[in-house]
C-alpha cells in the first residue's frame, strides 16, 4: 500500500517524456488518492494522440444467438439449447427456456440492410456458441450481407466464436483457415471480445470452459499476421483484482509491440467493460463504482502506450460516465448501437440501447470534445 503522500512526480514525469510504465507504476496509479492528477495524466496523453477529437460510429450490433454452449458465469445472455426428446432427464437444468432465439440468415441481413438505411457504415455481429448451426451458415452469413450491403464494415465474431468454428467445420480448420473463409466471404475485422481476464485463476472460476488467453490471442496473431484489425476488451469489475488487471493490459501491450513490428494489422482499440452483475451468477457482487470505471479507463490509456484508442463502450459505461471519460483518458464512445442483447436485460439503462447521433455529439460537445463519426478503421466518415 502507498500512503496518501505518495505523490506521482516521478510518473508524471515519465509519462510527459513518453516513457512506457511497469506494473508497479500502475499499481500505483490505480491506488492514488489524487484522483485529478491520474486523470491529467491519462489526458495528458490522450491529447497528444488525438487532441480533443473524440469518436463515434454509427453501427448495429446483431447477436445472432442467445443459445451458448458455454455456461460463463459472468454472463446473463446465454440460454441453455432445449434438450429434446425422451432422453432429455427429467428435471433438467437444461430445460428449454422460452426466450432463446436464434436469427436466420435472411432475418440477419433484413437487419443489416435496415441499418444501413439508418445510415451504418458498421455491423457488429457476436452471438452464443450455437450448438447445432454449422460453420458454413457463419460463411453464408457473411457472404449474404456483403452481397446485400457493398460497403457496410462487417465486424464479427470474438476469438471464442472463431475456436468455435474451427472445431464444428467439416473437415476440422485451423484458426487461419477459418479466417480465410470468413474474409473471402466479406468479413473485414475482429471485434475484441472474449479475451474477460488473462488470468488462470480467474479463468478457471467465472468461464472455466472457455477459450483462455493462448487461445484468444491464438486468433488475434493470425488475424493481425493477414492483415485484418482487431481490439480488445477487458471484463473488469468482477472477482479479479487490481493487479490481475494490469497483467492484462500488459500482455495486450506485449502482443501490440509484436504486431507493430512484425504483422500487417494490429489492435485498433481497447474496450474496457465495466462489469453488470444483475441476472448474472455473480449478482451478488457489486460491480464496479464509478472512479473505479474512471480509473480503470485512465490506467489502461496510461499502460497502453502502444495502443491508439480508449472506447468507454457507453451500454456498460453508462452515457453518462463514457461522458465523463472522454477527459480521462477516452478518446471513442463506441457507436449509437441500435440494438445490443448481451447485457440488455440486466443493462443499467436497460432501455437505452440506442444513443441517436445528435445526443452523442452533444454529449461530446459538453465535455469540450470535437464529436468526429469514424469508420471501423478510424477514418472519418463524410456524409
Ligand atoms: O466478451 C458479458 C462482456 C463482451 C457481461 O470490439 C459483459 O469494439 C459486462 O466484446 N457485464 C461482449 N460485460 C462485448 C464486446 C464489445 C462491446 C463493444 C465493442 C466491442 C468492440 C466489443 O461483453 C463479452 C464479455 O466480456 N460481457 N457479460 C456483463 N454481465
Amino acid at each position: 500500500m502507498h500512503a496518501r503522500t505518495d505523490t506521482l512526480d516521478d510518473i508524471a514525469e515519465k509519462v510527459r517524456a513518453g516513457e512506457r510504465l511497469g506494473i508497479e507504476e500502475g499499481l500505483r496509479l490505480y491506488a492514488t488518492p489524487d484522483i485529478h492528477t491520474l486523470g491529467e495524466l491519462a489526458n495528458h496523453v490522450r491529447e497528444k494522440l488525438h487532441s480533443r477529437r473524440t469518436y463515434y460510429n454509427v453501427n448495429l450490433h446483431i447477436n445472432y444467438t442467445n443459445y451458448c454452449l458455454l455456461r460463463c458465469k459472468f454472463c446473463s445472455f446465454y440460454r441453455p439449447y432445449p434438450v429434446q426428446g425422451r432422453d432429455a432427464p427429467a428435471g433438467d437444468p437444461e430445460t428449454p427456456s422460452d426466450d432463446g432465439y436464434a436469427l436466420s440468415i435472411e432475418q440477419i441481413v433484413e437487419r443489416a440492410q435496415w441499418a444501413v438505411r439508418q445510415g451504418a457504415t458498421e455491423v457488429h455481429i457476436t452471438g452464443g456458441l450455437h450448438p447445432k448451426l454449422p460453420f458454413t451458415f457463419y460463411v453464408e452469413m457473411c457472404r449474404q450481407i456483403r452481397q446485400a450491403c457493398p460497403s457496410l464494415h462487417i465486424k464479427a465474431f470474438t476469438a471464442v466464436e472463431i475456436i468455435h468454428f474451427t472445431r464444428i467445420a467439416r473437415p476440422p480448420l485451423s484458426i487461419p483457415q477459418v479466417l480465410d473463409q470468413l474474409v473471402e466471404a466479406g468479413l473485414d475485422s475482429l471485434p475484441g471480445g472474449g479475451a474477460e481476464i488473462f488470468d488462470a485463476r480467474v479463468h478457471d472460476e467465472v468461464f472455466k470452459n472457455k477459450v483462455g488467453q493462448a487461445g484468444w490471442f491464438d486468433v488475434h496473431r493470425a488475424a493481425h499476421e493477414r492483415g485484418i484489425y482487431s481490439n480488445a476488451t477487458m471484463l473488469y469489475g468482477h472477482i479479479e483484482g487490481r493487479e490481475e488487471r494490469l497483467n492484462h493490459l500488459l500482455k495486450l501491450r506485449a502482443h501490440q509491440d509484436w504486431a507493430i513490428a512484425n504483422a500487417q494489422a494490429r489492435f485498433n482499440c481497447l474496450v474496457p467493460l465495466s462489469f453488470i452483475p444483475q441476472r448474472s451468477e455473480l449478482a451478488h457482487l457489486p460491480g464496479p463504482t464509478g472512479l473505479e470505471d474512471l480509473r480503470t479507463l485512465a490506467v489502461a490509456r496510461l499502460m497502453l502506450d502502444n495502443v491508439p484508442h480508449i472506447k468507454a463502450f457507453w451500454v456498460m459505461q453508462t452515457p453518462k460516465l463514457a461522458q465523463v471519460s472522454i477527459d480521462w483518458g477516452v478518446d471513442d464512445v463506441d457507436g449509437t448501437v441500435m440494438h445490443y442483447e448481451i447485457t440488455r436485460e440486466g443493462g443499467r439503462d436497460a432501455d437505452a440501447q440506442v444513443l441517436p447521433v445528435e445526443r452523442i455529439r452533444r454529449m461530446i460537445r459538453e465535455a469540450g470534445g470535437e464529436p468526429v463519426e469514424r469508420d471501423s478503421l478510424y477514418g472519418p466518415v463524410t456524409h
